[in-house]
């Protein structure tokens, strides 16, 4: 292995937790609440898809026009972003820091691959542009996990092989991406929901590399 790549939301910091408010908030205004069940469906899935299978839950895929989809989707983001405006290097999950340290200090290249278009910002205001050698974040990417562009994309940069990388992800869609890359897959979150995933911690605080490599 020569790389590492993580996922954003959910993995670097619970900013999970504020798409899953700023949709439900969403689906609420629709007249379309929705559990965390439900949510677990959303994540890792782009902005627009996520919004036309809230819209399909309610059975509503046919009551706005395009125009419409756009103007929804922009309320569901400014809502999100004033959620994150006050994200810090304290919303870093327990374990991270310390693992990025231990990657670079081994020699591994560390990317992210990211499914928001957000994750730009999200990571300067995290403050930790400089612990990536690359970030390939939603608006240079053609399609959406599970499709596996968005990994790929992220290994090319590194100078790597797919076949060299660990990819990271808290999410389905973002672990089938990984598999679909051909990379090794690590899971953080429910073992019973990760269920693709070829090594699952329950949280950030298990990622380090004797953990990671024993298993490969
Ligand atoms: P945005 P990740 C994903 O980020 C989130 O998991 C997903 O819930 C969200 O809808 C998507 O980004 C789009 O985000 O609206 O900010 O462009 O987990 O791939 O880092
Ligand atoms: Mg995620």
């Amino acid at each position: 292995m020569k790389a590492f790549i993580f996922d954003l939301d959910g993995v670097i910091t619970d900013s999970a937790e504020y798409h899953y408010l700023a949709w439900k908030a969403l689906g609420e205004d629709l007249g379309i609440p929705f559990d965390r069940e439900f949510n677990e469906t959303l994540k890792g899935v782009s902005r627009t898809e996520s919004l036309e299978r809230i819209l399909s839950l309610g059975g509503r895929e046919q009551d706005f026009s395009l125009e419409e989809k756009e103007q929804l989707a922009t309320k569901k983001n400014e809502h999100y972003v004033s959620l994150i405006s006050k994200i810090t290097s304290e919303d870093i999950l327990p374990g991270i820091e310390v693992f990025l340290q231990e990657l670079k200090r081994a020699g591994y290249k560390i990317g992210m691959a990211s499914a928001s278009k957000n994750a730009y910002m999200v990571t300067k205001q995290l403050g930790l542009l400089d612990a990536f050698d690359h970030i390939v974040d939603a608006a240079t990417v053609a399609e959406s996990k599970p499709h596996p562009e968005v990994f790929l994309k992220a290994a090319m940069a590194l100078g790597v092989e797919p076949k060299e990388c660990v990819g990271v992800e808290d999410a389905v869609a973002g672990v089938e991406a990984i598999h679909a890359a051909g990379m090794f897959a690590v899971g953080i979150g429910d073992p019973a929901v990760l269920t693709e995933a070829d090594l699952v911690f329950t949280d950030t605080t298990g990622l380090t590399l004797d953990n990671v490599l024993a298993r490969i």
